[in-house]
């Protein structure tokens, strides 16, 4: 009879069942890097507003054939791709702004557009600055 596979919560504490894990997101750690995003006006940033709200997001480019921002995120491992992914899901709900991003294995590559307005708005850019922390965060767990 095989053994039953570890329960779902063995995961949250680093991917070995039972061990503490580095990663988990402790309520401290989360409410430290809480997004103070603010539901901004669902209105496309203007040329004189975005430069220097990029210029504070480091390694984030436009894209080319939409209104929108890019940037890969590269991780130790798995497990800290899914925390950081994991903290930045919690934040997008509350904040109801939702990137579009795909991961594989320690990359999680992510883009940032406001579908509602058709193009990059504040909101963009405060979940961007939100993702920075919180992969700065966890690049020092
Ligand atoms: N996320 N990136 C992004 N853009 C949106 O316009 C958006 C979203 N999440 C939820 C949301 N809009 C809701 O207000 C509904 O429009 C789906």
């Amino acid at each position: 009879m095989p053994a039953p596979p570890p329960r779902l919560d063995a995961y949250r504490n680093g991917g070995k069942a039972g061990q503490a894990g580095r990663h988990s997101p402790s309520a401290t750690s989360f409410s430290t890097i809480e997004p103070n995003m603010s539901p901004a006006p669902l209105v496309p940033l203007t040329i004189e507003e975005r430069a220097p709200l990029l210029a504070g997001l480091p390694g984030w480019r436009t894209v080319d054939d939409r209104d929108a921002i890019h940037k890969r995120f590269t991780f130790a491992d798995f497990n800290a791709a899914f925390a950081f992914m994991t903290r930045v899901a919690l934040a997008a709900e509350k904040a109801d702004h939702h990137p579009e991003w795909f991961n594989v294995y320690n990359r999680v590559d992510v883009t940032l557009s406001t579908h509602d307005a058709n193009g990059l708005t504040r909101r963009d850019t405060d979940l961007a600055a939100f993702m920075e922390r919180a992969a700065a965060s966890l690049a020092k767990a």
